[in-house]
C-alpha cells in the first residue's frame, strides 16, 4: 500500500520578498505547517552541529548549502511535525535543490507561490529588518540578489512551464498581498 503523499507549496521569492511574513498569515488561517528552510538551517548553525561552521561560512556568502544537508532538515522536521501540509518556505533554490527534493522524498509540489518584489523594494525591506541576520548587510545582499537571479528564478521557470507557479505581486502592503494569498489557498477556513 503506497504511503500517504503529503501536500507540499513550495513558497518562493527573493531575498526580503515577504516569505517568511506570508506563511505566518497562512499558518494563521489554514491548516499547514511552516517550514522555512532558511530557518532550519540557521538552527543547526546554533545547535552546534558538525555542519554549522560550512552552512554558517555559505549563508554569509549567500550561497545554497548542499542539498543533502537542507533535505535532511526538512525530511525530520517533516516528520516531527504530525502534519501532511506544508509550506516549504525558501526552497529549492536551484535545479540541484529541486532534482535531489523530488528524487529523495517523491514529492511534487502542488503549486507554487511565486511572490515578486522589485531589487529596491527588497534591499530597503532587509536593510531594515533589524533582526540581527548576518547576511542582512548590502554587500551580502548583493550577493543573494545574483544567487537569485541565477540558480532560484530557473526553478521557478522549471514549474512556471508546468502551469504550476501562482505568481504575486509582492511590492505591495502585507494586507494588499495576503488577500491574494487567500485567494489562492481557497476562502473556506478549512
Ligand atoms: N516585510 C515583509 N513583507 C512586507 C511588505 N509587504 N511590505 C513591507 N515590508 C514587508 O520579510 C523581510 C522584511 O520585510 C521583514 O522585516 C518584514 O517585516 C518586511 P520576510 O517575510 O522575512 O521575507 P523573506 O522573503 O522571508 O526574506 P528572507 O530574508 O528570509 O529571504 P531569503 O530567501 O534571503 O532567506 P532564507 O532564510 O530563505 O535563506 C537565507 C540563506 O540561507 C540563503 O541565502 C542561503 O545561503 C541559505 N539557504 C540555503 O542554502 N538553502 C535553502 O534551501 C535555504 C536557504
Ligand atoms: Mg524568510
Amino acid at each position: 500500500p503506497a504511503e500517504k503523499n503529503p501536500t507540499v507549496v513550495f513558497v518562493l521569492g527573493g531575498p526580503g520578498s515577504g516569505k517568511g511574513t506570508q506563511c505566518a498569515n497562512i499558518v494563521d488561517n489554514f491548516k499547514f505547517t511552516h517550514l522555512s528552510a532558511g530557518d532550519l538551517l540557521r538552527a543547526e548553525i546554533k545547535s552546534g552541529s558538525e555542519n554549522g561552521t560550512m552552512i554558517q561560512n555559505m549563508i554569509k556568502e549567500g550561497k545554497i548549502v548542499p542539498s543533502e544537508v537542507t533535505i535532511k532538515l526538512l525530511q525530520k522536521a517533516m516528520k516531527e511535525s504530525g502534519n501532511d501540509k506544508f509550506l516549504i518556505d525558501g526552497f529549492p533554490r536551484n535545479e540541484e535543490n529541486r532534482a535531489a527534493f523530488e528524487k529523495v522524498t517523491g514529492i511534487e509540489p502542488a503549486f507554487v507561490l511565486y511572490f515578486d518584489c522589485p531589487e529596491e523594494e527588497m534591499e530597503r525591506r532587509l536593510l531594515s529588518r533589524n533582526q540581527g541576520r548576518e547576511d542582512d548587510n548590502i554587500e551580502t545582499i548583493r550577493k543573494r540578489f545574483k544567487v537569485f537571479l541565477e540558480s532560484s528564478l530557473p526553478v521557478i521557470n522549471y514549474y512556471d512551464a508546468k502551469g504550476k507557479v501562482r505568481k504575486i505581486n509582492a511590492a505591495r502592503s502585507v494586507e494588499e498581498v495576503f488577500e491574494t494569498v487567500k485567494g489562492i489557498f481557497g476562502s473556506k477556513n478549512e
